[in-house]
């Protein structure tokens, strides 16, 4: 298929307020900055209050009448709505309209196609695209042309949209075999990290809030940190050496949006999944957001959803050098809050100092002492735990230190007691 050069397009926006408008309003913001990052620019909203979703158009009669004046009036090329479209509303909403009709999660795929950049990335955006478009494939017909197109024509799935439902289940069993041998892969590389007995700590949060900044500002990872959202997708993982000189990875991992769509965390699966594994949990806030209880809100319920639930929490307020940075922002879900600027560095002291804490609170504390024939244990001590002071004295070494848990029994002396 050849593309040309098209027009930028220009697209309304539509959304449901089921309860607070408001936030049918914020949710569709943040609609328009995905519409932005995909490419497209935002002519219109159209919200309509109603208990549910129209189960065959999305929205009501009346309303459409209203998007088909307003498309004509502000020469608008297409319209996207604030939620994953059924089959049936999709088609629905093309004939009505005669335009381009996206979704939601149509355009986060998109911008997932676009940002995909290591294998795995590029395969589990490909298996979310077809699956979102296998169920939309039967009895479209010609409609296919325009249903398969989000913004502009890009990404891995993009070639295979004239592909017939066995060809795409065949390339969804494929995808699945190749993404199983990813994850071997990436399970390997987990198992040696915990092998290295260093703790890890995983950066998540919602998108733009700030997690690749930090990694960069704590690591000089070097990576890519945008004013927009999803710059991340690929998990980064880098090493850091605390204040007490023991090290700890740092994992950047993709962020979080409200209504992400389930393809995409099925597909993502294994990556979202890094802060499974983890020691404990930087969840990195932009404090100078208005949206920032919401977004918060949405991390959590994500993790819980992932089956995220046991780790340590520390809730890093990022973006204090803002002028919208909330003083009084709280966080009683986290075990620890700390205010930051990822950007200035402001604040990283005591974000080190929280990890410390966190970490210490999963170590035992020894105070012993040590014979000379036990100086290996010691040795131990040092390369796995943190060994706060060690005393030469005549009948043995006097010890201070935290190590964890797995090797308490290991490196516990058997002097005196
Ligand atoms: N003023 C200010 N801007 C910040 C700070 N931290 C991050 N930013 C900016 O916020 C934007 C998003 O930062 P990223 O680090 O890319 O955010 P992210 O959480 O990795 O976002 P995604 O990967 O897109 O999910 C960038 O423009 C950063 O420069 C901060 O402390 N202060
Ligand atoms: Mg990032």
């Amino acid at each position: 298929m050849i593309e040309t050069a098209k027009e930028r397009e220009r697209v309304i926006l539509v959304g449901v307020s089921l309860s607070d408008p408001k936030d049918a309003r914020r949710s569709l913001e943040e609609l328009e900055e995905l519409a932005a990052t995909a490419g497209a620019e935002t002519a219109g909203y159209v919200i309509q209050s109603r208990e549910q979703t129209h189960p065959a158009t999305y929205v009501g009669k009346g309303k459409i009448e209203e998007i088909r004046d307003l498309l004509w009036e502000l020469e608008a090329t297409g319209i996207i709505c604030d939620d994953e479209l059924s089959p049936v509303q999709m088609k629905n909403l093309q004939d009505e309209l005669n335009t381009k009709v996206m979704d939601r999660t149509l355009l986060i795929l998109d911008i997932f196609a676009g940002r995909a950049s290591t294998s795995e990335g590029k395969i589990q955006v490909e298996l979310a695209q077809l699956k979102y478009r296998q169920t939309r494939l039967t009895g479209f017909g010609t409609a296919m042309s325009r249903l398969g197109g989000g913004i502009g024509t890009r990404g891995p799935g993009e070639k295979k949209l004239e592909m017939d439902r066995r060809l795409i289940k065949s390339r969804i069993a494929q995808l699945n075999r190749e993404l199983k041998a990813v994850k071997r892969h990436r399970e390997v590389t987990r198992e040696q990290r915990s092998k290295s007995r260093i703790p890890v700590a995983a950066i998540v949060g919602y998108t733009n809030a700030g997690k690749s900044t930090l990694l960069n500002t704590l690591t000089g990872a070097g990576i890519l940190a945008e004013d927009q959202l999803f710059a991340t997708l690929d998990p980064t993982t880098r090493e850091r050496k605390l204040p007490s000189g023991q090290k700890i990875l740092l994992t950047d991992t993709v962020g979080f949006i409200r209504k992400l769509p389930h393809h995409l965390i099925d597909a993502f699966r294994s990556t979202l999944e890094e802060a499974k594994y983890a020691d404990l949990i930087l969840h990195v806030v932009d404090a100078s957001s208005p949206q920032m209880d919401e977004q918060m809100y949405t991390v959590y319920e994500t993790l819980r959803n992932l089956e995220i639930t046991d780790k340590p929490v520390i809730t890093v307020f990022n973006k204090k050098d803002r002028p919208g940075f909330d003083e009084m922002a709280r966080d009683f879900r986290a075990d620890h809050t700390v205010r930051i600027s990822a950007k200035s560095g402001d604040g990283l002291d005591e974000l080190l100092a929280a990890i410390e804490t966190v970490l210490r609170q999963q170590k035992i504390y020894i105070e012993d002492l040590y014979s000379y024939q036990e100086a290996a244990k010691i040795q131990l001590i040092r390369k796995y735990g943190e060994l706060h002071s060690e005393e030469y004295r005549e009948d043995g070494i006097f010890v201070q230190a935290f190590v964890p848990v797995e090797i308490y029994e290991k490196v516990k002396g058997n002097s005196g007691e």
